[in-house]
Order: structure tokens, then sequence, then C-alpha cells
């Protein structure tokens, strides 16, 4: 059955990874399941035709058959339940690397995003400049935990699992803010993400869209 995801007609980061599709077109690629990709403008993923798929008009968005998806950690989910490669077999392992994929949405993204909204949308705030310093502490103080829990190893559970393609996906969101720099770990663990074949021919495969030349991954 053809599996279809949406994405940006033209993303906002120009084909920097950080649009959600990335991390959709990198789980099907782990799983070596070929996609078709169907590219929205912004009033389009507005209109009732997307608005029946993303109830929040957002991408990505996933069909496949008569089943359609949205919210990536959800259709991640999906992809590592429906074919091998991202989840562990064994049940309490498997139960492990589905908690790190809610805690990638659920605990680090949302301190992350502040601090995206924070630098982009509000930095001509008056009270911006006083406010960034605990947005950044928060974002910190996760990071501080995560890293600290890493520790050496190379991913968070064990074997690279969906719950690290998630992380991954989140933490590179804070590439250019510099703050991961400062927990080494989480850097090579990130760079370690963006290292995999399949993450590159995802990232390739965005970038094209963006740039209007074949992926060369
Ligand atoms: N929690 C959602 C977030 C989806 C999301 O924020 N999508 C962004 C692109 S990465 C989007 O569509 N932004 C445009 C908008 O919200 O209008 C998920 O993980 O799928």
């Amino acid at each position: 059955m053809t599996i279809t995801i949406t994405a940006f007609e033209r993303s906002p980061d120009g084909g920097k990874g950080l649009a959600r599709d990335t991390r959709i077109r990198w789980a099907l690629e782990e799983v070596g399941q070929p996609y078709e990709v169907r590219l929205v403008s912004f009033r389009a993923m507005k209109e009732p035709a997307h608005l029946a798929v993303h109830p929040f008009g957002q991408i990505p968005t996933y069909e496949e058959g008569e089943l359609a998806l949205f919210e990536t950690g959800a259709i991640v989910f999906h992809i590592a339940q429906r074919h091998p490669g991202l989840l562990p077999v064994d049940a309490n392992a498997r139960a492990r690397a589905i908690a790190w994929m809610f805690a990638a949405v659920n605990t680090m993204e949302p301190p992350i995003l502040e601090l995206g909204n924070a630098r982009l949308l509000e930095s001509d705030k008056p009270w911006n400049k006083e406010r960034m310093p605990l947005v950044e502490d928060r974002v910190r103080s996760r990071l501080k935990q995560l890293s600290a829990r890493l520790g050496h190893a190379d991913w968070l559970d064990g074997a690279f699992s969906a719950g690290d393609l998630m992380m991954v996906s989140v933490l590179l969101r804070l590439k250019a803010s510099g703050i991961l720099d400062e927990f080494p770990n989480l850097s090579a663990y990130v760079a370690r993400g963006e290292a995999r074949p399949a993450y590159k021919r995802a990232f390739a495969a965005q970038l094209a869209v963006n740039t209007g030349k074949p992926p060369t991954a």
C-alpha cells in the first residue's frame, strides 16, 4: 500500500531539516519503506481537504490505504510498530523505547519550542531580554538531566530505536542556539543520529524540495 506524507511546499527553514516531515522520512528510511510526498502550501494546510486529515492544519500527515494520521509521535510509533527496525522485540525494552518517544515530544520539546518562539517571535518585545534567561535555563535543566542519563552511551537505551529518532529530531532544533554545545555527549549523540544513512537520505529528500535540486544522499 502506498504511503503518502505531507510536507511544506516551501519550508520556513529553507531545508535545514527542522520541518517535522523529516522525522517521518527518517523513520521510513530506517525501516526501508518507500513513500510519496504531497507538498502543501500554508494556505492549503488551512483548507478543508487538509483539515480533514490534520485537525490543526499542520504538517506532516501520513496516509496509507484507509489510515490517515497526524502527530509525528503517533506516526513514527505506527511505522515502528508495523515494520521491524525501530523498536526492540523484548517487551520491556520496547516499552522503554516508547517512553523515550514520549519524553522527546512531551518533556524535551516544549521548552525547546518555547526557546525558539522567544528567539524568533518575541525578540522585539520589551520583556524579552528579562525572560530569555529563564527560558534558556528551562532548556538547560532538561538537557542536563538528559545528558546525565545518556552518559557515555551511544543511544538512550541499548540499540538505536524510535526513541532516539524522536529525541535526536527534537534536539536538532537547538543546534543553531549553541546551547547543545554545553553538553558534549548530547552534541555527539545528535551527530550520531545525523550520521545514520537513513537520516542522510531523509535530510537530502527534504532539502531537494526546498532547493529544487535532486537529492544527493
Ligand atoms: N505536535 C505536532 C506539531 C506539528 C507542527 O508544529 N507542524 C509545523 C511544521 S513542523 C506546522 O505545520 N506549522 C505550520 C502551522 O502550524 O501553521 C507534531 O509533532 O506533528
